[in-house]
């Protein structure tokens, strides 16, 4: 009896220690709802991580391909491009929303309706090269705004 519990205790601690290591922390996760035919989406977030590191990957079972993308004015023209890891800065929130930042959900195989959740593992790499995947359900909400000139 005695000697189980002492197991216990050094299994949960264990458990503690590995929960600690989770240096990154998605906030607010939300994807945007389709209409049939539309093959790509966005998801947005809140990306902090502690230590500091940069998103160098993600994967969705929804979406064939799935890339990390930046958007921005060239002239008055809305333009976005795949970029290749995004950086976050240790301790500060880096935001993925319409317009700006986002990860992009390419090749669906499904059309997404509001209050479908959708699932996404997020690649985070530390500057000491270690990986963190991070698996985020992301909420999917209908579309409020025209798609920010969204082709592809
Ligand atoms: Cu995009």
């Amino acid at each position: 009896m005695k000697l189980q519990a002492r197991h216990l205790a050094a299994l949960s601690l264990l458990l503690a220690t590995a929960a600690a290591s989770a240096q990154t922390t998605v906030k607010d996760p939300w994807v945007r709802s389709t209409v049939p035919q539309q093959m790509a989406t966005g998801m947005f977030a809140q990306i902090t991580s502690a230590k500091g590191g940069k998103l160098v990957s993600a994967s969705s079972p929804v979406a064939g391909v799935v890339e990390v993308h930046e958007m921005s004015m060239d002239g008055n023209v809305m333009k976005m491009r795949a970029i290749p890891a995004l950086e976050l800065p240790a301790g500060k929130a880096v935001e993925l929303k319409p317009g700006g930042y986002h990860v992009m959900l390419m090749d669906l195989k499904q059309p997404l309706k509001a209050g479908d959740t959708v699932a996404v593992t997020l690649v985070v790499e530390a500057a000491d090269k270690t990986r963190e995947t991070i698996e985020v359900k992301a909420p999917v909400k209908a579309m409020t705004a025209k798609m920010d000139g969204h082709k592809h």
